[in-house]
């Protein structure tokens, strides 16, 4: 059995922690970054049997990174801590990279009526399109994934705020890497205040992050 270390990247997650928690994969280590959370965020995670580290910069990429170099695993598991994406997805992940079927296994949101606005879904198709454009055959931006860690490590991402996760696709596809794109529930988050998709102006710092990348 494949057991990777869970990486949960979280700005203000108090509310949606508890659920997320109870829904990983029992037994696996958890490791959520607080981002600069101005809410029990930490305490929450604690109390709920989490490893916690602290990452005061914020940026998505920031968060996923700091939390990458702490784990300690040789597979590593990377999702939202806002209850949005569904954790049943993840042994069959880590079975797909720990058997070495694939480099990098990653999510493809299947989204529940009014869990994905329309201009951030339609941003990610624009971009997945791209991204098929260049070789990498996915259809989302790896709202979940696993993959080994110190595979993860040397590809040398740059990036610490929203492009991160292209910028790993991209690097991804360039090392030649085997993908294993499978669905994944999206639902609403599990409470707590949206910051990106839930937003214009969300998206709009997601749009400029990543089309920098595209150039
Ligand atoms: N927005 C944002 N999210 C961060 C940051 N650092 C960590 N995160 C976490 O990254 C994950 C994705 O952010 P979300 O706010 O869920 O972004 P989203 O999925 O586009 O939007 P909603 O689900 O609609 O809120 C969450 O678990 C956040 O807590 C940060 O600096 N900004
Ligand atoms: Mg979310």
């Amino acid at each position: 059995m494949h057991r990777p270390e869970i990486v949960l990247p979280c700005l203000d997650e108090a509310e949606a922690l508890p659920g997320v928690l109870a829904a990983l994969p029992p037994g696996w280590p958890v490791l959520v970054v607080d981002n600069g959370s101005v809410d029990d965020t930490a305490a929450v995670a604690r109390a709920h049997g989490a490893r916690v580290v602290a990452e005061p910069r914020r940026g998505y990429g920031a968060a996923v990174h700091t939390g990458l170099e702490n784990t300690t695993t040789e597979l590593v598991a990377f999702l939202d801590g806002d209850g949005s994406l569904d954790a049943a997805v993840l042994p069959d992940m880590a079975d797909a990279v720990g058997s070495g079927r694939a480099d990098l296994a990653v999510g493809r949101r299947v989204p529940e009526a009014g869990s994905w606005p329309w201009h951030a879904r339609a941003g990610n198709a624009l971009i997945a399109a791209e991204l098929r454009r260049r070789g990498v055959a996915v259809h989302d931006i790896a709202p979940i994934r696993v993959a080994r860690r110190d595979a993860l490590l040397g590809l040398g991402i740059a990036d610490r705020a929203f492009g991160y996760p292209l910028e790993l696709l991209l690097r991804a596809g360039s090392a030649g890497w085997r993908i294993d794109e499978r669905p994944v529930r999206y639902s609403r988050r599990g409470g707590g205040r949206s910051k990106v998709s839930g937003s214009l102006t969300g998206t709009a710092r997601a749009v400029r992050d990543m089309a920098g990348l595209l150039r």
